[in-house]
């Protein structure tokens, strides 16, 4: 690019009818903010959220999110919902499907404008862990039968969780995953795979890049759809097999994000576990496990 400043010149390429503006720089030299693949990991001081909004703004996207709240769950809803209503995609559609056994349970939480709330009823189970794993089958036949022309991008997260800071577009993307808060900063043997060879969900000892939590995770309606229908076939495979993975459906989540990588990554800026945990570099909670007590909210 030559640029000509007024002076006389023969060759005149560009001339600026502006002054020049450097573009600022957004670096973060703490953390590794690219995976090895380029795809970007989203970290406080790495997008410019003013410029990021206005660039989604022209697009007039819907985001579908899906919630569970089965069994004492439906007590997390009303934080969710007033914290999201505060911080997450503020200003763009967003359509939250909640699945719920108890319908007559959820609270009256006033939404915003272009803010839309859809309830399901879905069975009561006897076992978390199969409301944890059959969130894939359910994901799967709504984005299916019902998304098509609702939605563009869908998240699927965690009910007893709230939201402390900005999640927004910023986190948009083909295939979105979201790196474990427990696993962000420690080598690749800590990350609780599932090693046995007789689950769908196997990755082999050594290989691996990054550990995602299940709480959390979204994309493309088409990307989603074929995750949650993968999922769902290793699972049904593993039941079959008489065999659960370690840790239930993020194990399978895990596999599949090794063999179809993320598009973009976000930090666990995007979900901590305990809000007294150390954070290190992680500048800003945006979204947490809230604290509960296992033994007394799940069923079993
Ligand atoms: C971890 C994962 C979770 C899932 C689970 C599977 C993180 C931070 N979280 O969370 O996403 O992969 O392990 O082992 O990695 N639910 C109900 N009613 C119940 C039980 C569960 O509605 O009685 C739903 C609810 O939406 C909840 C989700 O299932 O948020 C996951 O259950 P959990 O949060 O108890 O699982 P947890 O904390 O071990």
């Amino acid at each position: 690019l030559l640029l000509d400043y007024g002076k006389p010149c023969c060759c005149r390429l560009i001339t600026p009818k502006h002054e020049l503006h450097s573009p600022v720089i957004f670096v973060r030299t703490d953390v590794a903010s690219v995976t090895p693949w380029l795809a970007p990991i989203v970290w406080e001081g790495t997008f410019d959220s003013t410029l990021i909004d206005s660039i989604y703004k022209q697009q007039n996207i819907t985001v579908a999110t899906t919630l569970f709240a089965l069994g004492k769950y439906t007590r997390f809803l009303k934080d969710f919902l007033e914290s999201a209503e505060e911080h997450y995609f503020v200003g763009f559609r967003v359509h939250y499907y909640l699945f719920t056994d108890q319908p007559e349970a959820i609270p009256n939480v006033k939404l915003g404008q272009e803010r839309y709330l859809t309830v399901k009823k879905v069975p009561s189970l006897n076992r978390w862990q199969d409301i944890s794993m059959g969130r894939m089958e359910i994901l799967k036949k709504l984005i299916e039968n019902e998304l098509a022309n609702e939605a563009d991008y869908i998240f699927c997260l965690d009910v007893d969780t709230k939201f402390y800071g900005r999640w927004g577009v910023e986190t948009l993307g083909h295939l979105v995953g979201v790196i474990h808060p427990w696993f962000f900063n420690v080598p690749r043997f800590i990350f609780t795979y599932e090693h046995r060879r007789e689950s769908q969900a196997y990755i082999p000892a050594g290989e691996g890049d990054y550990y995602y939590t299940g709480a959390a995770f979204g994309g493309s309606l088409k990307d989603v759809q074929n995750l949650t229908k993968t999922c769902r076939e290793q699972l049904n495979i593993d039941a079959a097999n008489s065999i659960e993975a370690i840790w239930h459906e993020e194990s399978h989540l895990n596999k599949y994000f090794f063999y179809n990588k993320p598009s973009k990554l976000l930090s666990p800026e995007y979900l901590w576990r305990d809000i007294s945990m150390s954070a290190g570099q992680v500048k800003i909670i945006r979204f947490s496990h809230v604290a509960k007590n296992n033994a007394e909210v799940r069923p079993n």
